[in-house]
């Protein structure tokens, strides 16, 4: 199969009456993100895209690009890129820091065809090495050091166990053993030499899933569905080519990329500020001296900002709207972001695979501070249902789902996981528990999934609980949520030890050095482990995640 062809293997394609209907409703406009830069690089070329203030690992000083720069930069890259042979279809993992070369990277993979696998800058050997193993990516582009650790000896590694990676590019000075990044572009042919640019229904990227299962999952958009979450969500939090976006979030995470994001903040025509650190000390004086009017942030950085903003700390007052989301935001925070930094709240409840929630800016202040939203789209479908999947009335708790103009019909390549998290006519279980209100505003109950949201950032039990049970003196393994005030949850492992490890138990400090050490990232290495001699168990003998949940929360709250 031709790389390409591999690409469209993994995608579960809408049924061919949806896709009419969302053309039909002019939600799917034949927009490419190639020729949308283009486009605004012709409206507005002269005017600033991307601001990277420079002081991380890829740059040192700060670089201003405008439209005309950035799409200039993409068509180079993409001809540097396809004369190192990559092409349509291929998969390119990246992991890089809030950097302008993250700009300039992605929309060259978006003109050749080629495929971005958005990878957090938290990843390590772990998630990096399955995601190139389980795409056969080509490529892989990381910084060269940033936050004090070496992603060129990553690559290396990682490099070494894939025959199909055939080129590791590093953004900065010294690329080691790999490729400068910046020695990639060149003026050779462009993608119409090598078949054209992509359609605007072929997969633009693949997205990860924060997951409830052993390894994430891929999330494969395409050019359409995406670019119209955009444009919804550029109308709703009222972006113009004025509006200045300060991306405080690791870029390539749905919420900054789409929420409307930095992609969104382009489309609009406006500027995209990078902000290298989430503190209000890097944020505030950036978003003073950029004029920033709009950002995205999870509760803890929002509680973080409000504490700083009522301790005195200045340089947010151009800021017009704050968006929050990510994990449930508490009313109580929630009602004091207007009077503390004096802009609109605007909740967020949004997922990778979709469907993405907001409220409104004239929505009266009780929405704005009880709910998380309501769909962009009158297409977006919401049922909400009990556990025999039978329809609930508005007011009653039960599960989420949803289909719709910009939401997958199956993870790539996953066709177990998809019959599980998909209803046979293509509804998408999200996992999450609501309530729907008379406005038809949604308010995150809980979840049902197997995850622990930790501030935003999700984890999966079974993937840690798979870590664990490597341990040679691990039996069992059970990772719940504990309470916490500042990130929502924590995470906890529950372990029952094997028999002969009883007598010199390890420590706790020990198991958490041990998944460490297999190279998973470290928001996933467990907050605390308890030893316990068996797991409470479920009426049909399964663990029982909520009894585990109910003892660590009552020891916490009893000290
Ligand atoms: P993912 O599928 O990894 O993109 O993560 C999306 C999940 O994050 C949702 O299904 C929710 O569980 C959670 N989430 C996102 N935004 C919110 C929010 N505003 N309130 C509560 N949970 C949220
Ligand atoms: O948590 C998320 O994944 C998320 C939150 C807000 C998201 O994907 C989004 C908005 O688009």
């Amino acid at each position: 199969m031709t790389p390409l062809e591999t690409a469209r293997a993994g995608f579960t394609p809408y049924p061919a009456e949806f896709a009419e209907r969302y053309r039909a409703a002019g939600y799917w406009r034949g927009e490419t993100f190639g020729r949308m830069l283009r486009e605004r690089a012709a409206e507005h070329g002269g005017r600033t895209a991307v601001v990277d203030p420079g002081g991380h690992g890829v740059a040192a000083t700060e670089r201003r690009w405008t439209y005309a720069e950035l799409d200039r930069r993409a068509d180079r890259m993409a001809a540097g890129l396809l004369a190192r042979g990559i092409r349509a279809g291929d998969r390119v993992v990246v992991q890089l820091p809030n950097a302008a070369e993250f700009f300039e990277v992605v929309f060259a993979l978006f003109r050749i065809g080629a495929l971005p696998v958005f990878a957090l800058p938290a990843h390590r050997y772990a998630e990096i090495g399955y995601f190139c193993s389980f795409t056969g990516a080509a490529a892989y582009v990381v910084p060269a050091v940033e936050g004090g650790f070496d992603y060129r000896e990553l690559a290396s590694r990682v490099r070494a166990e894939n025959p199909a990676l055939r080129l590791v590019l590093v953004a900065g000075e010294d690329p080691g053993e790999h490729v400068r990044l910046a020695d990639v572009p060149c003026d050779g042919p462009g993608p119409e030499a090598f078949g054209g640019e992509p359609g605007p229904e072929d997969v633009a990227f693949l997205q990860l899933s924060g997951g409830s299962t052993g390894v994430p999952k891929l999330i494969p958009r395409t050019h359409d569905d995406y670019i119209y979450s955009l444009r919804g969500s550029v109308e709703l939090c009222g972006q113009d080519p004025d509006s200045v976006y300060l991306c405080v979030l690791p870029a390539a995470h749905n919420f900054p990329l789409s929420s409307p994001g930095s992609l969104g903040t382009l489309y609009a025509g406006g500027r995209v500020v990078l902000c290298p650190q989430p503190a209000p000390e890097t944020a505030f004086p950036l978003i003073e001296r950029e004029g920033v009017t709009i950002t995205g942030l999870v509760p803890p950085l929002a509680l973080l900002w409000l504490d700083a903003a009522e301790r005195g700390a200045r340089g947010y007052e151009s800021l017009e709207v704050l968006l929050v989301g990510g994990a449930k935001f508490s009313e109580e925070a929630a009602r004091r972001v207007r009077p503390v930094l004096g802009c609109t709240l605007q909740q967020v409840f949004g997922m990778a695979e979709g469907l993405v929630n907001y409220t409104r800016l004239d929505d009266p202040e009780e929405l704005v501070t009880t709910t998380q939203g309501r769909p962009i789209s009158p297409d977006d479908e919401v049922r909400v249902v009990d556990d025999q999947d039978r329809d609930l009335p508005d007011g009653a708790t039960g599960h989420l789902l949803t289909r719709g103009p910009y939401t997958i019909r199956g993870y790539w390549n996953a066709p177990g996981h998809n019959a599980d998290s998909f209803t046979a006519d293509g509804f998408y279980r999200t996992g999450d528990l609501v309530r729907r209100t008379p406005t038809g505003h949604l308010v995150v109950e809980g979840r049902a999934k197997d995850q622990i949201n930790r501030g935003g950032e999700k984890v999966a039990a079974e993937e840690i609980e798979n870590h664990l049970l490597a341990h040679p003196a691990v039996h069992d393994a059970a990772v719940v949520s504990m309470p916490d005030p500042y990130l929502g949850e924590r995470t906890c492992a529950y372990v029952v030890l094997r028999a002969e490890s009883r007598e010199q138990p390890p420590k706790s400090v020990e198991l958490k050095r041990f998944v460490r050490q297999r190279g998973l990232a470290e928001y996933k290495v467990p907050d605390r482990v308890e030893f316990v001699a068996a797991f409470p168990a479920t009426g049909i003998g399964k663990v029982s995640k909520k009894e585990l949940r109910a003892a660590i929360a009552a020891s916490l709250t009893t000290g």
